[in-house]
């Protein structure tokens, strides 16, 4: 929870200006001043903020207003996408965790529902309903997701440097078809973390079936070892054996109270077969793994033989599920990189990433690409022949676009930039020669030939850009100093070839950029 802990650390300074007393005082007393606080100025759209602003996304599925994280619980039931995520009703900050709930019959264009799970006073649940996952068992969905409260010190299982909170894991099963109301248990279905270990961290369940039975993954980890996944196993989901660790890493050497900025700490892992292979993703350290490797189902031991970065830019804590035709489609969240003083004032933040379809390739590489559903988004094309001997500029006069460049074998480097009032304010540039990509100031290896999708594929949608190249890496990233009629798109090409751009308008999700 990388930006969640700079998030309280200003929480923090916001309750000392308030005369709050000590950062260090009660959980549940500031939690409940910064709630109320939160209430009384949370900006709800009543003047047209949200809708009139040209930073908040069209396209992409967003809550209302207020602050969402990590998609939760992604599953296709009775002919529908539903599509849950972390939400904080009350502020545009990270707090007082919910479950948001959407569905969509083609996982582009989304109606809002009511809450689908809130914290429930008193009960394991109380200060926050963390992330998890949703499967069906005997015909009725069912969560399984962290619950967090207080306790005491002795209970405590997450300790991030401000936070001082137990978790365990809660199980709510649905109520109706169209997963509206939820009944919970009221207690834990794993209580404690396994005997013995002294975890960083104890939350994330990823549950999935085999043949004898349900298993488990959670994330966690412990000071000095590395963050790890822990695996458990099921006859009814509600009583569970710890079995070992499914997968572990090593610490990064940092010193750092958040366990996760030193990969002690393992968030949101996702395991699942795909092709020949069995992929886990993990959060860790401000990003993504993925794995990809073997699973001996007898031993229930997974062994990874390659891994990569699941996507450079602002994307974590992201969870798959299956489509009803196969795909195994992933969301994540978009995270702000601007400071937390504008997003709050904004009344929003976080989006939802578009669908990707994963898939492996031959030698065990993860493949990343927009579903294809997200083509119902374009307008008419546009094409142009781009060249060395002149840069392609375009003025936007939206902020919503598809772009599409085939460059996979023509030699020469691309670059895209944006720029606003005559300063670069973005910048993409794939460079075969130096066998690079580079965005801003991240930059990594151009994925090896042949690439599964020769091509770049980019989506900008207001402050939100996600890059895909060769099918192979993604990087989302966020741009602020962007507006209609004052930003100017610019490619340069070098090499001798000539290439073939494509160029959709992409139409908005809803006429008030509410996306429902
Ligand atoms: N976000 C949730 C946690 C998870 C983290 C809390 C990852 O369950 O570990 O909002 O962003």
């Amino acid at each position: 929870m990388k930006l969640d802990r700079r998030i309280k650390l200003d929480r923090r300074s916001l309750l000392k200006a308030l005369g709050c007393g000590a950062a260090t005082g009660v959980f549940s007393n500031w939690s409940k001043q910064f709630r109320t606080f939160a209430a009384l100025h949370s900006p709800l759209d009543p003047n047209g903020n949200l809708a009139n602003d040209p930073l908040r996304p069209e396209y992409h599925l967003l809550p209302q207003h207020n602050w969402m994280n990590d998609p939760n619980g992604p599953i296709w039931w009775k002919g529908k996408y539903h599509l849950f995520y972390q939400l904080n009703p009350h502020a545009a900050v990270w707090g007082d965790m919910h479950w948001g709930h959407a569905i969509s019959t083609d996982m582009v264009h989304w109606r809002h529902e009511p809450i689908a799970l809130a914290p429930t006073p008193g009960g394991p649940d109380s200060e926050g309903c963390f992330s998890g996952s949703a499967v069906v068992l005997d015909g009725v969905p069912t969560f399984i997701y962290t619950g967090v409260q207080n306790a005491p010190r002795n209970l405590v299982t997450l300790h991030d440097g401000n936070d001082k909170l137990r978790e365990t894991q809660l199980l709510a099963t649905a109520e109706d078809d169209s997963l509206l109301r939820w009944n919970k248990l009221p207690e834990p279905v794993i209580a404690m973390p396994p005997e013995g270990m002294v975890v960083t961290g104890f939350r994330d369940p990823c549950p999935w079936r085999e043949s004898d039975g349900w298993y488990m993954g959670v994330g966690s980890g412990e000071r000095g070892k590395g963050g790890c996944v822990l695996l458990y196993r099921s006859h009814d989901l509600r009583h569970w054996e710890y079995l070992h660790k499914l997968a572990e890493g090593k610490p990064n050497g940092k010193v750092a109270a958040n366990p996760c900025d030193s990969g002690e700490m393992w968030e949101c892992p996702d395991f699942f077969s795909l092709g020949s292979e069995h992929c886990l993703f993990y959060s860790t350290e401000g990003k993504v793994l993925w794995t990809t490797g073997d699973y001996d189902a007898h031993a229930h031991r997974y062994t990874s033989k390659r891994q990569g970065v699941l996507d450079h830019g602002a994307f974590y804590a992201p969870k798959s599920f299956l489509a009803p035709d196969g795909r195994r489609i992933l969301w994540g969240w978009i995270q702000e990189t601007r400071p937390e003083a504008q997003f709050g004032a904004a009344g929003w933040s976080g989006a939802m990433a578009l669908p990707r379809v994963l898939t492996v390739g031959k030698q065990g590489q993860l493949e990343i690409n927009p579903a294809a559903e997200v083509e119902k988004l374009r307008g008419p094309v546009r094409r142009a022949a781009l060249s060395a001997s002149a840069p392609y500029r375009l003025k936007l006069s939206t902020l919503r676009h598809e772009l599409h460049l085939p460059i996979g074998f023509f030699g020469g480097a691309v670059s895209l930039r944006l720029i606003t009032a005559g300063s670069t304010v973005w910048e993409l540039a794939i460079d075969p020669a130096g066998n690079e990509i580079r965005c801003n100031s991240t930059s990594f290896p151009l994925p090896s030939l042949p690439w599964p999708r020769p091509g770049l594929r980019l989506f900008m949608d207001a402050s939100i850009i996600e890059s895909f190249i060769g099918g192979r890496e993604a990087i989302t990233s966020r741009v602020y100093a962007i507006k209609p009629e004052e930003t100017t798109l610019e490619i340069t090409l070098t090499g001798a070839k000539s290439i073939d751009l494509s160029h959709w308008p992409l139409n908005s999700i809803s006429a008030d950029r509410l996306t429902t």
